[in-house]
Parts: C-alpha cells; sequence; structure tokens
C-alpha cells in the first residue's frame, strides 16, 4: 500500500530557511510525511524527476531520509542522488543539484540550532538552481499542508545509505555518494591551492572548528588531506547526532573553545568555525575576532587576488542588517551594491540574473555564485587564499581595510525565547511610533529616518514586506530591529546596531563602547530591558 490517509498539521509554515522544529514534533506519525507530500505537491509532483538528499548528521536525520526515500519512490521520482550516510553539507548539496542537473533536493538539517531527541531538527527544499526555495513556493507548502489528506509513501525495506553506488528502490534509482568529493573538487578550481600548500609548508598554524557537525569530514578532507595542513587542524571533526552537546553557531558565544584558544598567547595564526550544516563561517585570527559584516566587506575589496575572481566581481549583495561596510567597497570597485532581505533565498535571483557573484550577511553567512547557498568552508578558502597573496595577518589586513575605508562598528543583541506576544508588541507599539520618530531627539542621536523594510526584486518584481524596523540616525548610525525566523523556542529579538567612523583615531574602540549611544537610544525607544524584565543580550555577536 502506497497511499496514506492523513490530517493537517498546524505549524508547517516554513521560516527563513525551511521548516525547523522540535525534533520530537517531527518525529510524531505523519508530520515529516504531511510536510514532505506537501513540498512534493506544491513543485507540481517529483513524477520522473531526479532529487539530491543529504542532511548535517543530526538525529533523526537517517530515519528521516529513509522516509523521504520511500516517499520519493511512491511519487514517481526517477533517482535520488544521496550523500553517503544520508550526509550532505548544505554547499555540498547546492553544488549536487547544480552538478548533476537535478530538480531540486532536500536537505535534512535545522542548521546552527543544536541537534537530538529535545533539540532541533529541520527540512528544507532547494530548486533546481541549487537555491533555497523562494517565497512563493514556501507559501504554496505551507498553504498544501494546511489541505492535505493523504501522503505516498513505498512499503519496502530500507536502502543501503551506506555503500557507494546504486540500488533499486520501487521503480526508482538510489544513487549513493561521496558527500565530500565533488565538493572539493569544486573548492580546487577555484582558489589556487598550491599557493595554500606553500602557506602550511611555511609553518602557518591553523585552527578549524567543525564543531561535531557535519564540516568536519569536509574539512579534513581540504585542510590536512589536500593542502598539507597538520594533522589535528581541524577539530571536533566527527559529525555526531548530538553535536557531542555543542551548540554548533559559529560565534563567540557558542565557539567559546576556539575564541579562548585564538585570544589566547599561543595563538594560531587563523582559526575559523563553522556550523550544523556547512553554511556558517566565523573568521579569527590571532586575537583578532573579524565581525560578519566586515568579513565579507575585506572578501569583496581582496577577490580579485583569488584565481575564481580574478576577473573582477558582477555585483555585491547583503541582507539589510549586515553592516555598509560592502557598500564602500562597492562604491569604491564601481560596483553594484544590493540590499536584500534577511534569508539567503533572496540572493538567488540576483545570482541566477549575473547581477552579483558575492554574498553576505550578519549571520555568518558568506557566499558566492559557485553554489547557491552561503558556504562556510569557502569563505574560510578565501580568507585563507587572500592571507597567502598579501602575506599579512588577519589584525593586519583588518586594519588596513579600515585605514581605507573606515570602520562600521558593529553587533548584534539577541534576546532569546521570549514569549511571542510580548515580542510581538514590543515591535507593534514601534511600528506605530514610527512615523512620530522622525527628527525627534534620543539620548543625543537625531532621528534621521524610521521605517519597516520592504524589499522589490528587482528580477522577477516580487515584494517581501515586514522585513525589519530600520531607525536610522543622522551621521550614519543606526539600529534594526526584527524577528528571527529560525527559532523554534518563543520568539527570539535581533537588534542590530551600527556605528560608522571615518577618522582613523576612531577606528581602535571596543565595538560594544563605539555603540553604546546606540543601545542607549534603542532601549529608550523600544524598552527591551524595561519590558522583558532581562538583564542583557543572551547572545552578543
Ligand atoms: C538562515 C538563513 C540566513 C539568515 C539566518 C538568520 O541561516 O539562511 O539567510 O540570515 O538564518 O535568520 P534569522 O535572523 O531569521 O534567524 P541558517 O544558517 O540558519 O540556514
Amino acid at each position: 500500500m502506497t497511499r496514506h490517509e492523513t490530517q493537517p498539521f498546524d505549524g508547517q509554515k516554513p521560516g527563513t530557511s525551511g521548516l525547523r522544529k522540535k525534533t520530537r514534533v517531527f518525529m510524531q506519525p505523519n508530520f515529516l510525511e504531511n510536510f514532505v507530500q506537501a513540498t512534493f505537491d506544491a513543485v507540481g509532483g517529483v513524477q520522473g524527476k531526479t532529487l539530491v538528499l543529504g542532511g548535517d548528521g543530526r538525529f533523526f536525520g537517517r530515519e528521516a531520509a529513509l522516509t523521504i526515500l520511500k516517499m520519493a519512490a511512491a511519487n514517481g521520482a526517477a533517482r535520488m542522488i544521496v550523500g553517503q550516510g544520508a550526509w550532505l553539507s548544505t554547499p555540498a548539496a547546492s553544488n549536487l543539484i547544480r552538478q548533476r542537473g537535478a530538480d531540486g533536493g532536500i536537505i535534512l538539517s535545522a542548521s546552527h540550532n543544536p541537534g537530538g531527541p529535545d533539540e532541533d531538527f529541520g527540512v528544507k527544499y532547494n530548486m533546481s538552481n541549487g537555491g533555497p526555495a523562494p517565497e512563493s513556493v514556501t507559501s504554496a507548502i505551507h498553504q498544501r499542508t494546511q489541505e492535505i489528506t493523504e501522503y505516498r509513501k513505498l512499503d519496502a525495506p530500507d536502502p543501503d545509505l551506506d555503500s557507494l553506488g546504486e540500488t533499486g528502490l520501487g521503480e526508482m534509482t538510489v544513487e549513493v555518494v561521496d558527500p565530500v568529493a565533488a565538493y572539493a573538487d569544486l573548492m580546487e578550481t577555484l582558489f589556487d591551492f598550491k599557493a595554500l600548500r606553500d602557506l602550511f609548508d611555511s609553518g602557518f598554524r591553523m585552527r578549524m572548528d567543525s564543531m561535531c557537525a557535519i564540516t568536519g569530514p569536509y574539512a579534513v578532507e581540504i585542510f590536512e588531506n589536500r593542502l598539507g595542513a597538520p594533522t589535528g587542524t581541524v577539530t571536533h571533526a566527527t559529525p555526531l547526532p548530538d553535536f557531542g552537546g555543542m551548540h554548533p553557531d559559529p560565534n563567540p558565544t557558542w565557539a567559546h573553545e576556539l575564541m579562548d584558544e585564538m585570544m589566547g598567547d599561543a595563538a594560531p595564526d587563523f582559526g575559523a568555525a563553522s556550523d550544523g550544516d556547512g553554511d556558517r563561517n566565523m573568521i579569527l585570527g590571532a586575537g583578532t575576532y573579524v565581525s560578519p559584516s566586515d568579513s565579507l566587506a575585506v572578501l569583496a575589496a581582496n577577490a580579485h587576488l583569488v584565481p575564481g575572481y580574478a576577473g573582477g566581481l558582477k555585483g555585491i549583495a547583503r541582507s539589510m542588517p549586515t553592516s555598509a561596510a560592502v557598500d564602500r567597497v562597492a562604491e569604491a570597485l564601481g560596483l553594484d551594491c544590493y540590499e536584500t532581505p534577511t534569508g539567503w533565498k533572496f540572493f538567488g535571483n540576483l545570482m541566477d540574473a549575473g547581477r552579483v557573484s558575492l554574498c553576505g550577511e550578519e549571520s555568518f553567512g558568506t557566499g558566492s555564485d559557485h553554489v547557491r547557498e552561503k558556504d562556510g568552508l569557502w569563505a574560510v578558502l578565501m580568507w585563507l587564499n587572500i592571507l597567502a597573496a598579501r602575506k599579512m595577518s588577519v589584525a593586519e589586513i583588518m586594519a588596513d581595510h579600515w585605514a581605507r575605508f573606515g570602520r562600521n562598528y558593529y553587533s548584534r543583541h539577541d534576546y532569546e525565547a521570549l514569549p511571542i506576544e510580548q515580542a510581538e508588541t514590543m515591535l507593534g507599539d514601534l511600528r506605530a511610533r514610527l512615523g512620530d520618530l522622525v527628527g525627534s531627539e534620543v539620548e543625543g542621536l537625531s532621528v534621521a529616518s524610521a521605517d519597516e523594510f520592504a524589499y522589490t526584486d528587482p528580477v522577477d518584481g516580487s515584494i517581501s514586506r515586514g522585513q525589519g524596523f530600520r531607525i536610522l540616525f543622522e551621521g550614519g548610525s543606526r539600529v534594526v530591529l526584527r524577528l528571527s525566523g529560525t527559532g523554534t523556542e518563543g520568539a527570539t529579538l535581533r537588534v542590530y546596531l551600527e556605528r560608522y567612523a571615518p577618522e582613523p583615531d576612531g577606528l581602535d574602540h571596543d565595538p560594544q563602547e563605539a555603540l553604546a549611544p546606540m543601545i542607549a537610544a534603542t532601549e529608550t525607544l523600544v524598552g527591551i530591558r524595561e519590558r522583558t524584565g532581562r538583564a542583557g543580550p543572551d547572545v552578543i555577536t
């Protein structure tokens, strides 16, 4: 029997990046099945199609992959290309979709959220361009989840996901592939591997923290096997179902082991971390933290030194809450710079239309048009290639960059797991007052403009509203507020703070001190601490 009756579940609306829920929610009978069937239906069915399937190795990933394979077979798919062990990093999945000309793919991951039976799980659909489904498709998926009455699933033994090669599942072919090889080969086409081998030969020391998540096997293959970095350069290199209890989010709060090492006396020259599914990155030098917005700006300014980008960039895009540091580089290089809502899916059209080749977000995501996802190890290799070419330390590169372009002090303050109603009321009150704010003085700062960001996609004309509140102060400082679309518990309020300092003597301050006026103004305007009773943010990036 392949047809199974079912009833809709509430709450199957994809967020910033696919559907993310507590793992046990996904493990309820029919929950995963409903969402996957709704996805298949929303993309016009999968009859005769080829899809890529894999995930970040988290708890329930293998079981979910087996279910999805049986559903794809019952829905008439011709071929499923699956990473061995159901493993694929998000950028590697994007690459496989493109390279193999697949019709799309399913990625099993809740990204940087912790994994395990009591933590998070997620499912995301990517299109034939290798990128996350756009809002038109995620809305259609959600619509379908609300009316679903049956799903299809083949009653068959589990296919073998551990041996490379092809097997049959009903009429469908299951092709199990090495999850790493094609991705590592792609990296060799973009970067100067000889220069990087020479760098490691010369005694350059690097620490890559894979946080017990999917990049471990990729990082070992690329840095240790192909580039000759010493064994042990990659730490927490084995993907584990619960990420060894780590919270695989590469930021100073969660990657604290790496932070301690890089800020310590015997720090290596270069440090990096990636997240659960391998699309995020954090960049560090000895004693130096590089904010994601600054990292994007440095990559833009130096991309011409990297073989894959030696011909120049087509254009640049950043998400709205990301700092304007990269805008200054784009201006200097005469490149277009686009400002999109949060979510990698908004970059896809711009890349497909050949308008941009470099994109980035403050949320530790950077990437290029080599795939249609952000790519953690790619960003690490970009930095390595730039370090090898410029023969400078990370700290020297940052100082040089700020001296040339000025510095956009930047920080994000997150208040996590707030009661949803409280968070929505707080922002609702702000929305009601936006019009009155312009021209007012707050903690010594005058408000130059205040609005709620809406985006018109320049390629297809689609409009996305309600993408965050922007309050701009005279002099170029600003604060942005929005609710996260990736959390699974209550509401996470993100407060993005930015201040531009053009003067050379204003470049070397602690960002929290430099941003103190904006932090005070936000409290006066929104009253976050007063209304939530929180003493301060849970995470500061
Ligand atoms: C996802 C999206 C990113 C987004 C980030 C944070 O990243 O792909 O584009 O910037 O979430 O989103 P939010 O602020 O709504 O939580 P990932 O790494 O979780 O897939």
